[in-house]
């Protein structure tokens, strides 16, 4: 069972924070949404339902946790397949299980990842695309996807697979909202970028030191208020400022940033989203 709050709209599309319910003084459907997911990240807790503290949520509302215990004999094809299928049904439990049953069966980190993790994720990203999927349930399969990422990371170090690339990530300064950008870290992060989050509220100091230190491919800013978007152009000024510029492209996203904003302050890339921002870090590593 699920809280129909949840899955009956897309809270981050609402505008206002009185839209729904916020009148009599309580939490507004936005906050109850955002504080849930919220919950969903910090204590891999799916959404305090009652007696389901142990369990992950699952694909529209079925319980599959009794079905995905490993089995003996799977072949190498049946376990990805059932990795990608967990991982789309946010069962942050078993797959990293199923991971590590697919690495003992030896099949190759880089394989796993590929196949199963990030072909399970760009079904989770087309879904949330079509308005199948929620962000809730996004973020929980985005869960499962670090869950498993945390067991195959050291196998794709040992095995000397090339990350795609390195993201440096952070919400500017004067803005606290960083849902939005978690999702961008954790989709990029799942498509074997290496994420390096700075957290919230980064002055461009913060940014450049970073940018000197860990030498990423791409600096991934955003920014939720309106207010706080200039800083934007304040960490691309910095970056020019530090001679850094060159080295490193800016991306830039958040719910009231837009095409024209980024073109305007000097930005290489702009996603209004975080499944279009992993497709953009990739053309923006590519080029
Ligand atoms: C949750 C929330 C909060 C939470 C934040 C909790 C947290 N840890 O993030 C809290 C309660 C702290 C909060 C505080 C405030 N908030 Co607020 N908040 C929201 C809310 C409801 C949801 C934002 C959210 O998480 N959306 C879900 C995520 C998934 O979407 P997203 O952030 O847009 O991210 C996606 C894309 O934008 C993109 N993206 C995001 N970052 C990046 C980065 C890159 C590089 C790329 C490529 C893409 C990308 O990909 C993401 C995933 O798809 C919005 C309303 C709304 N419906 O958006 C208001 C909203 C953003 N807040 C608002 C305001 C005004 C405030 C406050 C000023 C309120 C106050 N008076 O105190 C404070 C400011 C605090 C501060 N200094 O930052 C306004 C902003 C208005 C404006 N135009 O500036 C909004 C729009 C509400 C409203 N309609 O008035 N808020």
């Amino acid at each position: 069972m699920r809280p129909p709050v949840i899955n009956s709209m897309r809270p981050w599309r609402l505008t206002g924070g009185s839209s729904r319910g916020g009148k009599s003084g309580g939490p507004t459907v936005e906050e109850k949404a955002v504080a849930a997911a919220k919950r969903l990240l910090a204590d891999h807790k799916p959404l305090g339902l009652p007696g389901a503290q142990e369990k992950p949520l699952s694909g529209r509302g079925k319980d599959r946790m009794g079905d995905t215990q490993s089995r003996k004999g799977d072949e190498p094809m049946e376990l990805l397949e059932r990795i990608s299928e967990e991982l789309q049904n946010g069962n942050y439990i078993d797959v990293p299980k199923l991971t590590r049953e697919a690495l003992a069966q030896g099949i190759a980190p880089a394989v796993i990842l590929s196949d199963a993790l990030v072909a399970g994720m760009d079904v989770v990203g087309e879904k949330f695309r079509r308005d199948e999927l929620f962000m809730p349930e996004v973020l929980i399969a985005a869960k499962a996807m670090q869950s498993a990422m945390e067991v195959l990371r050291p196998k794709l170090i040992e095995t000397g697979v090339r990350t795609a690339g390195m993201i440096v990530l952070g919400t500017v300064k004067g803005d606290l909202h960083d849902i939005g950008k978690n999702l961008v870290g954790m989709l990029c992060e799942g498509t074997g970028y290496q994420v390096i989050d700075l957290g919230v509220d980064v002055a461009p100091e913060r940014f450049v030191e970073a940018v000197r230190t860990h030498k990423p491919d791409i600096v991934g800013l955003s920014a939720l208020l309106t207010t706080t978007m200039p800083r934007m152009r304040e960490v691309i000024e910095s970056l020019v400022e530090a001679g850094l510029r060159g080295s490193v492209k800016v991306m830039v996203g958040g719910a009231p940033v837009t095409e024209k904003f980024a073109q305007d302050i000097g930005a290489d890339g702009y996603s209004p989203d975080a499944t279009s921002a992993v497709e953009k870090a990739r053309i923006l590593t590519t080029r």
